[in-house]
């Protein structure tokens, strides 16, 4: 069966984490609240994610949070973002 339109239309969600992490939890709650979607990547178990991570991010600090090939940074870019306005506009993708 198709996923339903509205999430076929939205970009991916990739959250780099730990598993000890508040700010992983706080940025999962708020995802979850948005009644978003999102795949987690461990990097505290797979040392080649982390390398990955940090080639991608340029930081150390988890999470680390990607939509699409975007790099959002940590929670609090996640936040700043939506208060800005511009977390949906990145999170759609152009038709
Ligand atoms: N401002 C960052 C803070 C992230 C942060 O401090 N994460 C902790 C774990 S919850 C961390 O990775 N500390 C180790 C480090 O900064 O390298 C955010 O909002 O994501």
């Amino acid at each position: 069966m198709l996923p339903p339109l509205w999430e076929i239309l939205m970009r991916d969600v990739l959250m780099y984490t730990t598993a000890i992490c508040p700010y992983c939890v706080a940025a999962k709650n708020f995802l979850k609240h948005k009644g978003l979607n999102w795949t987690e990547v461990r990097v505290d178990i797979d040392p080649v994610q982390r390398e990955t991570m940090l080639q991608r991010a340029r930081r150390t600090s988890v999470p680390q949070i990607f939509i699409g090939d975007t790099h959002v940074g940590g929670y609090d870019d996640l936040v700043a973002l939506d208060r800005a306005g511009r977390l949906q506009g990145l999170l759609e993708e152009p038709a």
